[in-house]
């Protein structure tokens, strides 16, 4: 990735991921930014017209500028929203997020479970035959579990209730695409984060070959 130019780097995750999905086979990303997801999404829904995302975060991602930046690990969710549209993004965990983008919520553009994971297994449910993407930013978890990121948020899930996720993930029929991210090694001199991140990275792995077998 050329570092620090946002444009030239979605362009290459773009091609690449519409690469991998001709080859046949399925995209699973890891970072980083989060916004790496945003690319990713763009090439499957070129294929995946009725394509849905569970997106595991503690922030919503859901603004439409963030710093003066249309484009950021804050804002891509939105403009997935934009070429998705209503009632394709499914969001657990949140916890952060301002005013505007809650209210916008509200409204009734993207289904939102704030704090923790309740009311997932129904939702795999009712997305069990449709193309599913799963964006997991790690920064779900709560810092006392994963401390190594770049906006640590009080008060998340714990790893077993990750671990319950996946096992509802696996029930899925059409998973498309998935993404484990927010990972900052640097930032938890322990590394305890890093393993937590390649443990669910594994369990991640382990649920795609099984899609990729069926
Ligand atoms: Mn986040």
């Amino acid at each position: 990735m050329p570092i620090g130019d946002v444009k030239t780097s979605l362009d290459i995750i773009y091609k690449t991921t519409k690469k991998i999905i001709k080859d046949n086979k399925l995209p699973m990303m890891v970072g980083g930014e989060h916004l790496v997801t945003y690319a990713v999404i763009k090439a499957l829904f070129k294929k995946y017209p009725n394509l849905h995302i569970i997106h595991l975060d503690a922030h919503t991602d859901l603004s439409e500028s963030f710093l003066g930046m249309k484009f950021s690990h804050a804002t891509f969710m939105r403009h997935v929203y934009n070429f998705v549209g209503d009632n394709k993004i499914y969001q657990f965990g949140i916890r952060s997020g301002d005013e505007k983008e809650f209210k916008w919520v509200k409204e009734g553009h993207v289904y939102q479970q704030k704090y923790d994971l309740n009311g997932l297994d129904e939702v795999v449910k009712k997305l069990k035959d449709v193309p599913v993407y799963i964006a997991i930013d790690l920064d779900v978890l709560d810092p006392s579990v994963f401390p190594g990121t770049g906006t640590p948020e009080p008060g998340g899930i714990t790893y077993k209730e990750l671990l319950c996720a996946f096992e509802q993930f696996s029930k899925l029929n059409k998973i498309v695409g998935a993404d484990i991210v927010e990972l900052s090694p640097m930032l938890d001199p322990s590394q305890t984060s890093t393993i937590v991140a390649a443990k669910s990275l594994r369990e991640l792995i382990l649920i795609l070959q099984k899609q990729k077998q069926n």
